[in-house]
């Protein structure tokens, strides 16, 4: 297959509620939609990057240029046998993997189509139905925070993250397990604490925390095996997990008791089943973690999540908990077990709202083949 038409454009769409970390704050998606077109067939991925390089080093600016001048052409000038064969096309280029990550999707989806499969099949998903929970933003204080996560426990969602920073850790953490002595809660600290803080964040042992997520640096494995030996709340990697060696040097140094997999940080779907496996056979639980994406990307994280070792709740909530109006016509509605149900229809499923889609796109690039 050989792809003839990409087209990249930049959204803005507005969140429900602004989203608050230990790093930075956003009141809206500036995703990167990728469009794909080969043989009469369509394919849809996201790239979830933001307005700056807070998270990772990514942003809007840089996924669109990245895609618009080296992968774009990379890929148009490919013979793809697989969705699998996209890893090596862009192995030239180094890191990007958000940019990557959103053309990649864009071609299983245009791969599941074309062999009328869903993607979640394609990629080997054994669940009919995942698990899923909520992160929480930074409040402004405790009575904010408790009335948060009531509102989703209203809506149904049985798993809760509290984001975490110095200063709003300890207090708010307790506060949520006493009034709720039972959820299943965890904490991310988003890569803002140092290995000298390890006494203070053993405080947060008390709380009976599924996981603390990446408290030291984005890129630092090295002194989480540290910390991951002097607190007994799990160590859970984010950031750092960025492809597959990464999360064997995390395995083999025992730098973690689970992973977050999210398949745009690690460059791909591809990459992101590989680290599955890994994970499954040194007997590591995964998760599917978030980054508020778009009805595109959440249909993607859907179908990943269904593999078997996704054994903890993913950070993927329903629609309307980021959007009121998503660029899909079939978002996402919360089951009462809190699941989402894997769609089986082919590709991930999302139905694009053209329409709304086209309103939200803030710059659009097309490139086609020569030819
Ligand atoms: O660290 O998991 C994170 C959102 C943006 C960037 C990083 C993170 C997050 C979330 C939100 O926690 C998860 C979601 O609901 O998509
Ligand atoms: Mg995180």
């Amino acid at each position: 297959m050989k792809i003839e038409r990409i087209e990249l454009r930049r959204i803005h769409m507005p969140y429900v509620r602004p989203f608050e970390t230990s790093g930075w704050r956003h009141d809206g998606s500036d995703a990167v939609i990728v469009r794909v077109d080969a043989d009469g067939v369509t394919g849809w991925g996201e790239s979830p990057v933001s307005d700056g390089p807070w998270y990772n080093e990514e942003t809007f600016h840089t996924a669109l240029i990245v895609q618009k001048e080296f992968l774009g052409p990379m890929l148009l000038e490919a013979e793809l046998a697989a969705p699998e064969d996209v890893r090596e096309v862009f192995k030239r280029v180094r890191a990007n993997r958000m940019a990557k990550a959103g053309l990649e999707f864009a071609v299983w989806d245009l791969f599941a189509h074309a062999q009328d499969v869903s993607l979640a099949n394609l990629l080997g998903g054994t669940r009919e139905e995942v698990a899923v929970g909520v992160s929480v933003p930074i409040q402004a204080d405790t009575d904010a925070l408790l009335e948060t996560v009531e509102g989703y426990l209203q809506d149904g969602y049985q798993r809760v993250k509290l984001k975490i920073k110095p200063g709003w850790d300890v207090e708010p953490t307790q506060a949520v397990r006493e009034r709720w002595p039972g959820l299943l809660l965890q904490v991310d600290g988003n890569s803002i604490y140092h290995l000298e803080d390890a006494d203070h964040l053993r405080q947060l042992d008390q709380f009976d925390l599924l996981l603390n997520e990446q408290p030291l640096d984005h890129d630092d494995i090295f002194d989480h095996a540290k910390l991951a030996k002097l607190i007994e709340t799990p160590v859970c990697l984010d950031e750092s997990i960025v492809s597959t060696d990464h999360a064997r040097w995390a395995l083999e140094l025992n730098a973690c008791g689970v992973i977050n997999i999210k398949p745009s940080r690690i460059g791909g779907l591809a990459d992101s089943v590989a680290v599955h496996d890994m994970c499954q056979a040194a007997d590591i639980p995964v998760w599917h973690g978030g980054m508020l994406e778009t009805g595109i990307g959440r249909a993607i994280s859907v179908a990943l999540a269904s593999l078997p070792n996704f054994t903890l709740p993913g950070d993927i909530s329903a629609n309307d908990r980021y959007f009121e109006r998503d660029i899909v016509t079939n978002p996402f509605a919360l089951n009462s077990n809190s699941t989402l149900t894997v769609p089986n229809g082919p590709g991930h499923g999302a139905l694009i709202d053209e329409a709304y889609l086209d309103a939200v796109t803030v710059e659009k690039v097309c490139l086609r083949r020569d030819g």
